[in-house]
């Protein structure tokens, strides 16, 4: 059994081969299920940026102000020498680094602390990675940029240690959140495989709802008034139709969102809203048939969110060992930097 059914995109083959298998594989099962790497494509990466700066999507907004208060402390702890080996200068390592907008403010006190820094942005998308690679030489001096096209879920870190050097690895944006519990380790100790004793790692997470957001609240985020969130999901569709000739209707979908308290996630479908076959051609072969009935749904995310111990819990499994965490004064989200053990 494969433990990530979330990345199945082997990278030998093209994405088109991917995203064929993908559909056929998630759309076969029951219940109906599409990975959340299929939103990013061209039009979906730009709706993604889009929600990062609606009013209801606290996340991103949260966290960059996170980074804002703390990045002197961040960064001093991520430095401090702990562990068996004296080191010199903290290097930086992203995961999923996209056009890297929050690392700024993490690389720009690095460079005042320490008077440059390396910084390696790893991502599946070189064109992501061009952007941020361009965007941080132009504007913060001292940083050398060493970007890795690489999908981490499925692959060893291409970390080119420097001799003497203490790593900082950043995995934030709730990223983690994207995957289940079991998955979540596995991608933590895929990471922890690529440091030693006394790296760090920085984790942002989403919280669960406390005193400051309720349920309310977090359905807002997926479910904006302006709709953004709700074309970004259906995208995936329009995605399909495109690459794999299927020929989905995506105006008798509707986008879905709803909380689960009992697996502490936000799930996104899309919802069927009359019963219909959906057809993919198949090269030649009869089509793949997808049968819907009304009110059937494709199960297209999940983005958990935690509480202060299923962080520490989810670190330790993969042999991290809290060191500090910051929130912001509504406890919407946390950063939590952690030390490989
Ligand atoms: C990129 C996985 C952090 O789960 O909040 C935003 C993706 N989906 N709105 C999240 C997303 C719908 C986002 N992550």
């Amino acid at each position: 059994m494969s433990s990530f059914a979330i990345a199945t995109e082997p990278l030998s083959i093209s994405t088109n081969e991917a995203v064929a298998s993908e559909a056929r594989l998630g759309l076969s099962a029951k219940p109906k299920t599409l990975s959340p790497w299929l939103f990013y494509d061209e039009a979906g990466s730009h709706l993604f940026e889009q929600i990062t700066e609606l009013p209801e999507y606290y996340l991103t907004r949260t966290e960059r102000g996170i980074f804002t208060d703390h990045a002197e402390e961040i960064i001093r702890e991520a430095a401090a020498s702990r562990g068996p080996h004296p080191v010199g200068k903290l290097t930086l390592i992203e995961l999923g680094a996209g056009t890297a907008t929050k690392t700024g403010i993490l690389l720009r006190e690095a460079v005042r602390q320490q008077g440059s820094i390396v910084y390696q942005p790893v991502d599946v998308s070189e064109t992501a990675l061009a952007e941020a690679s361009e965007n941080i030489l132009r504007n913060i001096p001292g940083v050398s940029v060493r970007p890795q096209v690489t999908d981490y879920t499925r692959e060893g870190l291409p970390l080119d240690r420097l001799p003497n050097t203490r790593t900082l690895a950043l995995y934030i944006g709730s990223s983690i959140g994207n995957f289940k519990p079991e998955e979540a380790t596995s991608v933590l100790r895929n990471l922890r495989a690529q440091l030693l004793p006394g790296d760090t790692l920085l984790l942002g997470t989403d919280l669960v709802p406390g005193k400051h957001k309720d349920e309310s609240n977090l359905l807002a985020a997926y479910n904006d008034a302006a709709g953004v969130t709700a074309a970004f999901n259906l995208n995936v569709l329009t995605r399909l139709n495109r690459e794999l000739g299927a020929d989905f209707e995506v105006n008798s979908f509707r986008h879905k969102v709803l909380w689960s308290a009992a697996a502490s996630r936000i799930e996104m479908h899309l919802e069927s809203q009359y019963a219909q076959r959906v057809q993919i051609p198949a090269n030649g072969l009869p089509a793949f048939n997808i049968d819907f009935a009304k009110g059937e749904t494709i199960h297209t995310e999940n983005s958990y969110k935690f509480t202060t111990g299923a962080v520490i819990r989810l670190l330790a499994s993969a042999d991290f060992l809290l060191t500090k965490a910051w929130y912001d004064s509504r406890r919407l989200f946390a950063v939590t930097l952690a030390t490989a053990i």
